[in-house]
């Protein structure tokens, strides 16, 4: 049989999407397929995260609405007093914020350590609302002067997130809302094939499904969120959650599987951990063991 295309050979293929093109160097480069699912509760502990974690990684992912929220609106009652006296809070962690300064320094981030950022929104509407969802066109900061009067919600995800996800329930409506605003922007969509919880409904006859819509919109989508290889097409790239090095799972569902087994042999691309990394007692010590395994996982693969 034919040998496997390393991450590299397929940077390099003539239909690869640039963004895909360019995770496929970094992955490359740094010896790197984890993606961090950076699910912690403040802003300052997610670029923490990113600055201490960000050279172990390929993809830092994230639910920015899980984040605590300032309380010129939550948290950081030292702001307040600030906010009413100024009605222009600088506060880090606060909503107002978010877009000018916090998701710069995440970006800032991202570039000094070379990897991509995905926020793990899941989109699952209608076209027209999932692209006011996603942002604006232009995706620019928005202005911060009290409350910011730009549509595309508080997150600005367009403006920021390489990488955002899709369930593919909607039908490819939604896949065309978020590509009129991503596509010029430069940015990609992973659509969710499978999911790693217990009792999914996507699986089967709507993971093919999905894999069309995909390969109808290679465009803007770069890839799956998915248990184990769809599709032979090396330019899509395989991401696969509920990963920790013994197989297992939580109280709510989530279940494990390892590295050895999503990489070596369910044929994924990138692993993507969360708990494994943030609960161990050393977390930098934890992302490289995950890095390893992974890594190895490929070089293993590739190399039969
Ligand atoms: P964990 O702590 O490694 O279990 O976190 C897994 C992360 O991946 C978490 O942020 C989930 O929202 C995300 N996830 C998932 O676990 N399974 C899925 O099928 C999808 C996303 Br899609």
């Amino acid at each position: 049989p034919k040998r496997e295309q390393s991450y590299a050979d397929r940077a390099q293929l003539p239909g690869v999407h640039p963004l895909a093109s360019k995770l496929l160097r970094i992955m490359e480069e740094k010896r790197s397929n984890l993606c961090l699912s950076a699910d912690v509760s403040t802003g300052e502990e997610l670029l923490q995260l990113a600055e201490s974690l960000g050279p172990k990684i390929c993809m830092l992912k994230t639910h920015v609405d899980i984040l605590k929220v300032c309380v010129c609106g939550g948290e950081g009652g030292r702001q307040n007093a600030r906010w009413e006296r100024t009605r222009s809070c600088r506060c880090d962690v606060c909503r107002q914020d978010f877009t000018a300064a916090f998701s710069q320094k995440l970006q800032a981030s991202a570039e000094k350590h070379n990897f991509l950022l995905f926020e793990d929104r899941k989109f699952a509407d209608i076209g027209n609302t999932v692209k006011h969802q996603y942002g604006e066109k232009d995706g620019g900061p928005s202005i911060v002067i009290g409350v910011s009067r730009r549509a595309g919600g508080i997150f600005q995800i367009s403006s920021w997130s390489h990488v955002v996800n899709a369930h593919a329930v909607p039908g490819p409506g939604v896949v065309q809302g978020l590509r009129e605003v991503g596509k010029p922007l430069g940015r990609g969509c992973l659509l969710i094939a499978q999911m790693s919880s217990q009792g999914s409904l996507a699986a089967g006859d709507y993971t093919k499904a999905t894999l069309q819509i995909a390969e109808q919109h290679a465009d803007f989508v770069i890839g799956f969120i998915c248990g184990s290889k769809i599709t032979e097409r090396p330019e899509f790239i395989h991401m696969t959650p509920g990963v920790q090095l013994e197989a297992g799972g939580d109280k709510l569902g989530q279940q494990y599987t390892t590295p050895e087994e999503v990489i070596g042999r369910k044929g994924s691309d990138i692993i993507i951990v969360g708990r494994g990394i943030l609960e161990a007692s050393d977390r930098l010590k934890a992302a490289e063991s995950y890095r390893k395994s992974g890594w190895d996982a490929y070089t293993k693969r590739v190399s039969v």
